[in-house]
C-alpha cells in the first residue's frame, strides 16, 4: 500500500513538472550540446544600422528577454548600411553544431541577414540566414547550406567563437540564438538564455 502511495506521489510529482516545463520551453534532448543567447544582448552598438527594441508580444507570443535586435523598415528600396554585431560565444565543448535564429521578417526583400562564423573563411560574400516566405511573427530560421534546406554543419572547438551579424535589410527584428549539436532538432517558441553564453567583449581592467 505504502509503496503504492509513493508511486502515485512521483506520479504526480512528474506530471507537475512536465506541465511546467511545457510553459517554458520545450525540452532539449540531454546528450546534446544546446547554446542559447538573446540577440540583443549587445553592450554597444556601433553604426545606425541596429537598434534594441522594447518588444514583450508578438504574433508567435511572447518575446524572449522582452526585446529584440531590430533592423528597422526602410523606405524606397534603401539598404542599411553594413553594420555588424559579434557575439563572442562560449564552446564548452568541441563539435558540429547547427546556429538557429529566432527572427521576424517583414516582406521578400526584407527577410536575411548576412553572417560569419569564426574559423570560416568567406571572405567578402558572407554567410546568409533567411530568406523565407515567413512574415510578421517570430519563428526560427537555421542557416542552411547555399540554396538548400540543409542545415548547415559549424565545426567548432571548444573555447570562444566569435559570430558576426552584419546589416543586409531593413524590416528585421531577431529575438535569439541556439547553437545546438542536434541536427534533428526543431526549436520552438523560446529558451531560457544558457547561463555565461558570451564572453564579455573585452576583458576586464
Ligand atoms: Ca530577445
Amino acid at each position: 500500500m505504502k509503496q503504492t502511495l509513493r508511486w502515485a506521489m512521483m506520479t504526480a510529482v512528474v506530471a507537475a513538472l512536465a506541465v511546467g516545463g511545457a510553459k517554458l520551453l520545450p525540452a532539449f534532448g540531454a546528450q546534446f550540446v544546446n547554446i542559447v543567447f538573446e540577440a540583443e544582448a549587445v553592450t554597444k552598438l556601433s553604426g545606425k544600422a541596429f537598434e534594441v527594441q522594447k518588444k514583450t508580444e508578438n504574433a508567435s507570443g511572447k518575446v524572449a528577454g522582452n526585446k529584440v535586435l531590430a533592423i528597422p523598415h526602410l523606405t524606397g528600396g534603401v539598404h542599411p548600411p553594413k553594420d555588424q554585431v559579434i557575439y563572442k560565444v562560449k564552446i564548452a565543448k568541441a563539435g558540429t553544431y547547427y546556429l538557429w535564429a529566432r527572427t521576424q521578417w517583414s516582406s521578400g526583400c526584407e527577410n536575411k541577414i548576412d553572417l560569419r562564423v569564426q574559423g570560416y573563411d568567406t571572405g567578402d560574400a558572407m554567410w546568409i540566414l533567411g530568406n523565407d516566405a515567413t512574415y510578421h511573427t517570430l519563428h526560427w530560421v537555421c542557416l542552411n547550406e547555399p540554396g538548400s534546406d540543409t542545415p548547415r554543419r559549424i565545426k567548432l572547438a571548444a573555447g570562444v567563437t566569435a559570430i558576426t551579424i552584419q546589416a543586409r535589410e531593413g524590416g528585421i527584428a531577431l529575438d535569439q540564438f541556439l547553437l545546438t549539436t542536434d541536427k534533428d532538432k526543431t526549436p520552438a517558441g523560446f529558451y531560457t538564455d544558457t547561463k555565461d553564453a558570451l564572453a564579455p567583449d573585452a576583458p576586464k581592467k
